[in-house]
């Protein structure tokens, strides 16, 4: 539990080269202007900060042969980087809080998490799905992959990072907000049979009763759930600071209520916060939304 006993340490992450697209790798740093640190001490955590990866971004760090994969060299490297930093965290018995960055590097946080564990759930909140491979990507950006890889599918760079074989199963997978897949992710959805709570069954069900089925398919028979939240699940409106903004999306009150059905639920054990980009945002407002996101996983409440 992401509560009890545990300290917090936070990784910042500045890569942007799965997005191909300036300014992502600005996030970490725009989380912390926003003030999150003060925010989880004032909940009464003992924080960590361990600063920041190096991500290079200079040319000549992207090639791989045979491969139309953006950057795949240079993001396998940081990944695998991640992989062994969130391990060591939990070594610590910290529970680690990782800030992208692009959703690429959720590939390391996983195969960090699952070091330690048995069996892994993961709640996928995002625009996207997330699950393309080389052959179905229309862009070939590495964050429109990440879950793929995770679940053992794609370019073996990227499956192989940090460990091998699936990291978790698609029973166990969750994808909450979902409003804009490609033509080869429905069908790998459809396929593997993971759960998808698209803004369809969000606006027919009601966010709650949607958590409430997402936390019991992502904790049942698993040792601990991973909260991977891309900001562009949120709606523009609210988190307008993304490189992939879409409309029509779930407010900031119910990801709020999203994040506090989480930490009613004690299930979580890892987090990341992604694809805040600031040089889109208007005055750090998706920053800012994405540490009152993190202070309500983590328990705070209004009252
Ligand atoms: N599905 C598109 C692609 O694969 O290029 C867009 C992916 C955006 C992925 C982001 C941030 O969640
Ligand atoms: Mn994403
Ligand atoms: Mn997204
Ligand atoms: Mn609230």
């Amino acid at each position: 539990q992401l509560r009890k006993n545990r300290g917090i340490s936070i990784l910042g992450v500045p890569m942007d080269l799965g997005a191909d697209r300036r300014g992502v790798d600005m996030g970490p740093s725009a989380i912390r202007c926003a003030g999150l640190q003060q925010r989880l001490e004032e909940l009464g955590y003992a924080v960590r900060d361990d600063g920041d990866l190096i991500v290079r971004r200079a040319k000549g760090y992207d090639s791989v042969p045979e491969s139309n994969l953006k950057y795949l060299y240079e993001i396998t490297r940081v990944t695998g980087e991640l992989a062994e930093a969130v391990a060591e965290m939990d070594v610590r018995e910290n529970s680690p809080l990782v800030l992208g960055g692009d959703h690429s590097i959720a590939i390391g946080t996983v195969s960090g998490v699952i070091r330690r564990r048995s069996s892994l759930g993961v709640i996928w909140y995002d625009a996207h799905g997330d699950v393309n491979t080389a052959e179905t990507s229309p862009s070939g950006n590495i964050h429109g992959m990440a879950l793929a890889a995770i679940l053992g599918y794609g370019h073996p760079h990227l499956t192989n990072i940090g460990g091998s074989g699936p990291r978790v199963r698609p029973e166990h997978t969750v994808i909450v907000g979902a409003r804009s897949l490609d033509p080869g992710e429905k069908r790998f959805l459809k396929e593997k049979g993971i759960a998808v709570y698209t803004m369809h069954e969000i606006d027919r069900l009601g966010i709650s009763r949607v958590m409430e089925q997402a936390i019991e398919r992502a904790s049942k028979g698993t040792d601990g759930v991973h909260l991977s939240f891309d900001l562009d699940g949120v709606d523009p409106d609210d988190a307008p600071g993304v490189g992939t903004p879409i409309p029509a999306g779930i407010s900031l009150r119910e990801s709020l209520l999203v994040a506090e059905l989480l930490a009613e639920s004690g299930v979580v054990t890892s987090a990341e916060f992604v694809e805040v980009n600031p040089a889109l945002d208007e005055r750090n407002k998706t920053a800012r939304a994405a540490v009152e996101l993190i202070a309500a996983l983590m328990g705070e409440t209004i009252l």
